[in-house]
């Protein structure tokens, strides 16, 4: 099977490592969302189709526990960026989301020997990382901080990636604003993030009315995407793209996406 643009280049077993949705969920941290009520176990249920499908598309889903003081552990996206050759431990941009990453990097150790933390005053958000081959786009978002940034660019430039700052307005993270849909495809929202940085790519746009559309999930040639945005989704079809579709509209009240629900690596 082909590999997922956002794990890895090397051949293995496709990891996904996931968390269980804290009983604190609706006490998540917000930033461009109003706080709505979140129905526990309908979270679960669509979190468990998104497990499924992971699996279904061949991945090893490894599901870490979580407990009522991280509510928003479920989103692991943040706590790691998992490279082919080492793993960058975050530093969360939200002073209440720093705990999370203890259990993460414990999970990892099995898979990266190699590892490296963001120290203070340093910020980054794993969701603030787009992956396109041996390019990394980092969001300058108001989680991750220049110090963040400065700090994963000289982990990871001796590994051979280069790190491109991307400003971001109006959502939380890069990844809010623009994925990876294919090797050299990204979906977008020219609103919260300027088309232009990506040119170099085959760009698909969001439908103007689903501002929140443009965070799907690559796994090989194959696009997990949100059931509950169907016109960009006609759109990616009609870029011949293969669009899986899961329930996401009840992570999606507490500003999660598709990606932020797994951390995807190859070992
Ligand atoms: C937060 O504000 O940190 C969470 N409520 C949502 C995080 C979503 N993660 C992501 O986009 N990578």
């Amino acid at each position: 099977m082909p590999l997922p643009n956002d794990a890895s280049s090397l051949s293995g077993t496709l990891h996904a490592l996931t968390r269980a949705i804290s009983l604190a969920l609706e006490e998540c941290a917000l930033t461009h969302l109003p706080r709505t009520s979140i129905d526990l176990d309908r979270a679960r249920v669509q979190h468990a189709a998104y497990e499924r499908l992971l699996t279904e598309l061949g991945c090893t889903v490894q599901q870490l526990a979580t407990s009522p003081d991280l509510p928003d552990s479920v989103f692991i996206e943040d706590a790691a960026v998992v490279l082919d050759e080492i793993a960058v431990i975050t530093r969360p941009g939200a002073a209440s989301r720093r705990p999370e990453t203890t259990a993460v990097a414990e999970a990892l150790a099995t898979y990266r020997p190699l590892r490296a933390t963001i120290e203070p005053p340093g910020t980054l958000d794993g969701g603030d990382v787009l992956r396109l081959g041996r390019r990394l786009f980092v969001g300058a978002s108001s989680r991750t901080n220049e110090a963040g940034l400065a700090q994963f660019r000289a982990i990871v430039a001796p590994h051979g990636y280069t790190v491109e700052a991307v400003p971001v307005q109006g959502c939380l993270h890069l990844k809010t604003a623009v994925t990876a849909v294919g090797d050299a495809a990204v979906l977008l929202n020219p609103a919260w993030v300027e088309a232009a940085r990506f040119a170099r790519y085959d760009v698909v746009e969001i439908d103007p009315a689903e501002p929140f559309a443009a965070n799907a999930l690559l796994v090989g040639t194959t696009v997990i995407y949100p059931a509950h945005v169907p016109r960009t989704r006609e759109r990616l079809q009609a870029h011949g793209l293969d669009v899986r579709l899961v329930p996401a509209d009840e992570l999606a009240k507490a500003e999660g996406g598709l990606t932020c629900s797994s951390v995807l690596f190859t070992a």
